[in-house]
């Protein structure tokens, strides 16, 4: 390949990619944190706003890392008793057209378990959600351990 030919790729590489990400521009994701409960927590959870800006509803069908042995979608519910405690929710959570829905403390959360690394205050956690209609979306969660839950706007939740 000569050198032209080759800048022509790479030129055409760039362009697909950018296609792909106005695609991907949907779904959009914002004020997203991870935090452990503990300094030597082996496992951890993140929380985040999604917002579906498409006419069609989506769903968060999955959620990839490498900071965990297992990454998956997890909801608070009540048990008989009175106490809470996280399911693990294997269709996922709807994203409505137009919408927006909310991973928040106490309620539905990406669970890292089994991580491979403590998480440090200040570290950032790369991320792919998987949704049914967008796609595979790349992210960085940055590590936030001293969000008190609902901090940053949004409705105040226990946890
Ligand atoms: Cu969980």
């Amino acid at each position: 390949m000569s050198l032209k030919s080759v800048l022509l790729a790479a030129v055409a590489a760039v362009s697909l990619a950018g296609a792909a990400t106005a695609e991907g521009a949907k779904i959009m994701v914002h004020d997203q944190y991870a935090r452990v409960s503990a300094k030597m927590s082996t496992s951890g959870a993140a929380f985040m706003e999604i917002m579906n800006m498409g006419t069609e509803d989506d769903q968060l069908i999955d959620a990839r890392s490498d900071i965990a042995k297992r990454v998956e979608l997890h909801t608070h519910m009540e048990s008989g008793d009175g106490v809470m405690k996280m399911v693990h929710v294997e269709e996922g959570f709807a994203i409505p057209a137009e919408g927006s829905h909310m991973l928040q403390r106490g309620g539905d959360h990406v669970m890292f378990m089994g991580l491979n690394q403590s998480l440090e205050h200040g570290d950032m956690v790369p991320v792919t959600l998987v949704f049914k209609n967008a796609g595979e979306i790349s992210i960085e969660i940055p590590v936030d351990l001293e969000r008190k839950p609902g901090q940053g706007g949004h409705m105040k939740h226990s946890n």
